[in-house]
């Protein structure tokens, strides 16, 4: 017994060390145990051949073996980095807003910096070439707010959720406790769906997404994000209110969500994530995304974040688009060379016309378009698609 718990703490030890070196765990160790459905061989063989790729460009400018951030599912992280990150992000509710209050007057807080953009781009930057370039870049962001600005030493942390999607609970992002991101909002008799919701600013006002009826619908519950105040938004709305159709006036409210496991059970799985990252093309590879599990993933929390708009106020956003960013890191690092720039898209929400800019013909993203990062931060698009180039230092664990 001894000799083996000694094996398995030298195999964790020599895993989180591993990534410098790009190798494997060696013979002997067993595979991490981070509960749930353990990720089959293929998987670990895609996720191992990213890794290996990505790390063997290295060093990239300032990235190097020894600088490079290590991103890790919430479920495998130690307590102390969880509550370590939880403090961060209430660290950031704490601290006052940068954005210009005649753009958004409910902004309050830095949270609500990166809930103002995401509002303000979201007819551009779903269902369109801009969604994984832009989103890197804004959970790099993030990453380095909860970093630089509140003393967290970590890396983002990501859901990892095909381990949990036939029983979601079961994760420790969902658990309840102090160090998850709390569980489901109280439920409402007449309040939990379903829902058709307007989004404004795209169709004409015309295009609606159907939520599905959760289990919640109220505040949240328990776990650290129980009595945490949000202002800006909802946005998608049955009814588009039109004198705040953007949601940026305060509204001070709970944070609630709707829990719909029928969105995880039989699709956020292993299945889907190997079809994903085994994509032949970035053209099936982002609609796999989109109707695999972007959409799920965010249906499964309901509620505000499920709000295509102003998700981002429901902390957990995060820990779900790191995992997003992860499939398609991985389905990127099978071939660098011909994938890291690959794009496929329009440049609006299904191409579909803007209110805002209803003459602009839709029309393909490129690589070259600017992305409006918020704060007077527009970075080319190709910047957002490196892992290790520009302002991306990471690699999933
Ligand atoms: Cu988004």
């Amino acid at each position: 017994m001894v000799a083996t718990s000694r094996l398995v703490g030298a195999c964790i030890a020599l895993t989180s060390q591993m990534v410098s070196s790009a190798a494997l765990p060696p013979k002997g160790c067993p595979a991490q145990n981070h509960g749930g459905i353990p990720m089959p061989k293929e998987f670990q063989r895609y996720q191992q051949k990213y890794r290996e790729n990505l790390l063997a460009v290295l060093p990239t400018g300032k990235c190097t073996e020894e600088t490079i951030g290590i991103r890790k599912s919430w479920d495998e992280i130690d307590d102390n980095t969880r509550l370590g990150y939880i403090r961060a992000v209430h660290c950031l509710a704490s601290k006052p807003a940068l954005t210009d209050r005649r753009l958004a007057p409910g902004a309050v807080n830095r949270l609500d910096d990166f809930t103002y953009i995401h509002i303000n781009q979201t007819n551009i930057i779903h269902g369109s070439g801009y969604l994984l370039p832009w989103h890197r870049i804004f959970l790099t962001q993030f990453e380095t707010a909860l970093r630089e600005e509140c003393g967290y030493e970590d890396y983002l942390p990501y859901w990892d959720n095909a381990r949990f999607s036939e029983d979601p609970l079961r994760s420790k992002v969902w658990d309840g406790s102090s160090s998850s991101m709390g569980g489901n909002g109280l439920y409402l008799k007449n309040d939990h769906g379903p829902y058709h919701e307007i989004l404004p600013g795209v169709g004409n006002g015309n295009f609606t997404l159907a939520m599905p009826a959760g289990s919640g619908g109220g505040c949240v519950q328990d776990g650290p994000f129980q009595n945490f105040t949000i202002s800006l938004g909802p946005v998608a709305k049955e009814n588009i209110d039109l004198t705040n159709k953007y949601g940026y006036k305060a509204n001070p409210r709970c944070l609630s969500r709707n829990f719909h496991v029928k969105s995880s059970e039989g699709i956020l799985t292993w299945a889907n994530a190997t079809k994903i990252v085994t994509s032949p093309t970035i053209h099936e590879l982002r609609i796999n995304i989109e109707s695999l599990w972007h959409k799920n993933s965010h249906t499964f929390i309901g509620k505000e974040g499920a709000d295509p708009f102003s998700t981002t106020n429901d902390p957990a956003f995060y820990l779900l688009h790191a995992q997003i960013d992860r499939l398609w890191a991985i389905w990127q690092g099978q071939d660098l060379e011909s994938r890291t720039y690959a794009i496929d898209g329009n440049r609006t929400f299904f191409g579909l016309p803007l209110d805002y800019a209803p003459d602009v013909p839709p029309s393909l993203a490129t690589i070259y378009d600017r992305m409006d990062m918020g704060l007077g931060f527009t970075p080319l698009t190709l910047e957002g698609m490196p892992m290790t180039d520009h302002d991306s230092c990471f690699v999933y664990q």
